[in-house]
């Protein structure tokens, strides 16, 4: 969630005045006033400094990866040290390797909407075999146009998107199922489906909830099937393991279904819901044919292995359940107050609602839910999906926890976390007693934590991270735009305790994290020559040259220490379209090479060892133009240059380059 800050925090104390809950402005300053600051150093481990000290060429124990928000991408850390390792491009444009600008990569960005070079990303989520990370790939929501990514763990590459038709702000997503059979995204929005012109009065509005389907093998992932539910606001959501793996839960907001005023209209009731969805239930339904075939255009881009290029697939359907035609495939369960937070337990027996407006934690039971769903003990339903009673599903309240509950983690010894926005701090709970065991403040106003692998059957419960909005004075000003920041903090003992401020790129929401021995033996070094089945590839220089077709002209370029090939082409005229095709034909770790061409319109490569990437560009100036490889890839890396000649209009002159000579990279003086 986008919480927004500064005067916007004041509004939110108006909304919980309203809502009726006592919050003192001492409270309030306790989090967010200036005076504040510098209580953190009692806060403090005296050994902390120790604890996330990793010496000069040490390595981290774990991977974290951060969600941009915003930035559209991940970052990667290391914890405990908090270092930013990478960013991963996956929703945004990154000139900083062209990502998204060149033409391999431009297709990954393509939706239904048109190209789309940035997004907002909320939820990485690991991907799981029996309820434990595998360390195979990475996904992660596009909030805005509804997307999600999988980044492949061994290339650190986003490797495929696919977008999610129907959906409006696909932000409870996306969840895996413990075995990763599925993706669960929830809609955020209600609109009509199929879209239509109507008056915005929300009566016809309904929402898809999508479960994408993830090949075991491959990682390929499609829109199995999509449930369509009453139009209400969905916000975050989880998949059940263990006792309840065959569920997913969706927290509701806004059942009053309002659409104006909503910061006071959609607060009215008591109690929103939780959406228990019962996905094995709906997976039969759909193989039973009880769905409908519904338009819905959607495009899946993937990074072929092989040419190292993504290319696009439209799809223009999905199949559509109705819960009334798979009856006991949903439940709501009601809970106090707009929930954001829905969070499974590591027995996946509890289900903890976070209610953003209200003064209690509820628990919800799985085992309890089932036998009330048995015997039909029902208060209701709301369009014809049964609603539980509180009473019969509710296995304990944590009691005044704090203020603006919205994220739960799990310490995996019977714990859990719960991020306190308003009140801005941890507040650290006791599963089947619900009593509250201890508190850290934050600084300031956390939204997501994250304990590693806090979201499977086995957490690493060794830290909790919280993920700050606000940061006012933590650190040096940079003008009006601040940095987010994380907090490390140890859960080993009975008192949690501070170790380490770090600032973070874009706004975190959630993350993940693994530990390091799962995937670092199996990060790829190089992309493979022999392997590289792109097509214009060159496997060495003699295969460099220049090829004109019509007003195009091929460069086909090779990149080794230290120089490009060709390193001089004369006979491009103004306006011709050129396409720089450069394959770096180094195989070693560790040794990309960078182009760029004076006057570009579109960006620079950062090339991999082995990797071809393909930059157009137009000349639009005659004269003599240089070319050279950005990256300090050697000591003779200010001599990998060279130069185009344009011709202009009348001038005639052929094609002609001149290819590098062949040199030994060794002898190069690297
Ligand atoms: Cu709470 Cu988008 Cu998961 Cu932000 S969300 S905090
Ligand atoms: Cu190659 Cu610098």
């Amino acid at each position: 969630m986008k919480m927004t800050k500064g005067k916007s925090m004041s509004k939110k104390i108006r909304t919980l005045a309203w809502a009726g809950i006592g919050i003192s402005a001492a409270v309030f300053a306790a989090g967010c006033q200036k005076g504040a600051v510098h209580k953190a150093a009692p806060g403090l481990a005296s050994d902390a400094a120790q604890q996330v000290y990793v010496a000069p060429g040490k390595h981290d124990e774990l991977y974290g990866f951060l969600s941009g928000g915003f930035s559209g991408q991940v970052s990667v850390i290391g914890i405990p040290s908090g270092r930013t390792l990478k960013v991963l491009p996956v929703f945004s444009q990154n000139p900083e390797n062209g990502y998204g600008y060149t033409e391999e990569t431009k297709p990954m960005l393509n939706t239904s909407y048109g190209f789309i070079p940035w997004d907002d990303a909320h939820h990485p989520q690991l991907s799981q075999t029996n309820g434990e990370a595998d360390g195979r790939w990475l996904f992660i929501n596009g909030n805005n146009t509804p997307r999600i990514a999988r980044i492949d763990l061994a290339t650190f590459e986003t490797v495929e998107i696919l977008e999610i038709p129907n959906s409006s702000g696909n932000h409870s997503s996306p969840f895996t199922t413990e075995n990763g059979e599925y993706l669960v995204a929830g809609t955020r929005f209600s609109v009509p489906i199929p879209q239509a012109s109507i008056p915005i009065d929300g009566r016809k509005f309904k929402a898809a909830q999508s479960f994408v389907s993830v090949n075991k093998e491959t990682g390929r992932m499609a829109v199995a099937f999509q449930i369509l539910l009453p139009g209400f606001d969905y916000d975050k959501s989880h998949c059940g393991k263990g006792v309840s793996k065959d569920w997913a839960f969706f927290s509701t907001y806004n059942v009053e279904e309002a659409h104006t005023l909503k910061e006071v209209n959609s607060s009215q009731r008591d109690k929103d819901y939780i959406a228990a969805i019962n996905w094995k239930k709906a997976e039969a339904c759909v193989e039973q044919g009880k769905f409908q075939e519904v338009p819905g255009i959607h495009y899946n881009n993937h990074m072929d292995e092989e040419t190292q290029t993504g290319t696009s697939e439209v799809r223009t359907t999905v199949k559509t359940l109705l819960p009334s035609d798979c009856p006991g495939v949903v439940y709501f369960l009601p809970t106090p107050k707009s929930p954001h937070g829905v969070d499974v337990d590591p027995s996946g027996e509890y289900i903890v609602g976070a209610g953003k407006l209200a003064s209690l934690i509820p628990v919800h039971s799985f085992s309890k839910m089932i036998k009330a769903i048995e015997a039909k003990a029902f208060e209701g339903d709301a369009y014809g999906i049964p609603v539980l009673k509180y009473a019969d599903v509710i296995a304990g309240e944590v009691d005044k926890p704090g203020l603006g509950p919205l994220h739960t983690e799990f310490d995996g010894k019977g714990n859990a976390y719960t991020s306190m926005f308003l009140s801005s701090e941890i507040v650290k709970w006791k599963l089947g007693t619900w009593e509250v065991l201890d508190r850290i403040p934050t600084y300031y106003s956390i939204g997501h934590l994250m304990v590693p692998l806090g979201d499977t059957r086995k957490p690493y419960g060794k830290y909790v991270i919280a993920l700050n909005k606000i940061t006012k004075d933590r650190y040096l000003p940079t003008g009006p735009e601040l940095t987010q920041s994380a907090q490390l903090i140890d859960i080993t003992g009975e008192k949690m305790k501070l170790l380490l401020d770090f600032p973070v790129i874009g706004e975190p929401h959630y993350a993940q994290a693994i530990p390091a021995e799962i995937i670092k033996s199996k990060s790829v070094k190089m992309y493979d020559l022999s392997k590289n089945h792109h097509p214009h590839a060159v496997k060495s220089e003699k295969e460099t040259r220049v090829e004109r077709k019509g007003k195009a002209v091929h460069i086909y370029m090779s990149t080794i220490r230290s120089h490009l090939s060709p390193d001089n082409i004369e006979g491009v005229n103004l306006g011709d379209t050129l396409y720089f095709h450069v394959t770096n034909l180094e195989q070693d770790w560790d040794v990309p090479h960078g182009f760029a061409m004076m006057g570009a319109q579109n960006a620079e490569l950062l090339l991999m060892p082995g990797q071809t990437r393909t930059l157009k560009v137009v000349a639009n100036r005659a004269g003599i133009i240089p070319y050279y490889c950005t990256d300090f890839c050697s000591a003779l890396h200010q001599e990998m240059q060279g130069y185009i000649r344009v011709s202009p209009p009348g001038e005639k002159v052929g094609i002609s380059y001149s290819t590098g000579k062949t040199a030994d990279p060794d002898a190069a003086g690297i």
